[in-house]
């Protein structure tokens, strides 16, 4: 007997959007209609090289931009054994963050072209669906205060967010766009349907390549 395959499904925002969140909500309600659903979030911070993005992140250490945004595409890309394998078994993937906050974020530094952001994570799994929760930086401000971690300040978000609307005129990429200022039981259910409307579609597809 064949089984059909799990959907690849990312969130994807700017700090505060609520992705998190959605991602927890999305693989609850899916797991409750009988669908089998995990999540994964990168950075994963549990491997050796999560370990090292995890102390940069905490400003524990410093890392070269280039180096640091190869080793962030370095942890995607190993634990792309462990997502093809779940993907095969018929699992789907909710994913906070993917390949698109690696090009965001680093291509809102100085003298990072999204070209050369986008290299290192050619040939990644390609989601079914990417959706970027829509957040106006205002808004994400009274939603409390950043944390101290690094890039966790308004003007290097807005610049990301700005990177992220350049990402989303991909049309090789399914993007869809969600207003995540609206409460968390309505963003929730807008997100159910447009998985529900993937997951059937994708089953019956190979899985992509970025
Ligand atoms: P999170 O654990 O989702 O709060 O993400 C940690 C921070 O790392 C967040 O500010 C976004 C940033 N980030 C996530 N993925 C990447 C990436 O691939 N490259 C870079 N430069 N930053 C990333």
């Amino acid at each position: 007997m064949s089984c059909k395959r799990g959907a690849l499904i990312v969130l994807e925002g700017v700090d505060k959007a609520g992705k998190t969140t959605q991602c927890k909500k999305l693989v609850h309600a899916l797991q409750q209609s009988g669908r089998p659903a995990e999540m994964m979030r990168f950075p994963e911070r549990t491997t050796q090289i999560g370990q090292l993005i995890s102390s940069y992140l905490e400003k524990k250490n410093y890392l070269e931009d280039h180096t640091v945004h190869l080793l962030f595409s370095a942890n995607r890309w190993e634990l792309v054994p462990l997502m093809k394998k779940k993907l095969e078994q018929g699992i789907t993937l909710v994913v906070d963050r993917y390949a698109f906050s690696g090009v965001a974020f680093t291509s809102a530094k100085p003298d990072f072209s999204l070209e050369w952001c986008k290299h290192p994570d050619v040939g990644l799994p390609k989601p079914d669906l990417v959706m970027f929760l829509q957040l106006n930086p205002s808004v994400a401000a009274e939603r409390g205060e950043f944390g101290t971690e690094r890039y966790e300040n308004s003007t290097f978000q807005r610049a990301v967010q700005q990177r992220f609307e350049q990402l989303m005129k991909d049309p090789s990429v399914n993007w869809k766009v969600i207003d995540a200022a609206r409460s968390i039981d309505i963003v929730h259910s807008d997100i159910k349907v447009l998985c529900e409307n993937i997951m059937n579609m994708s089953e019956n597809l190979p899985i992509g390549e970025l």
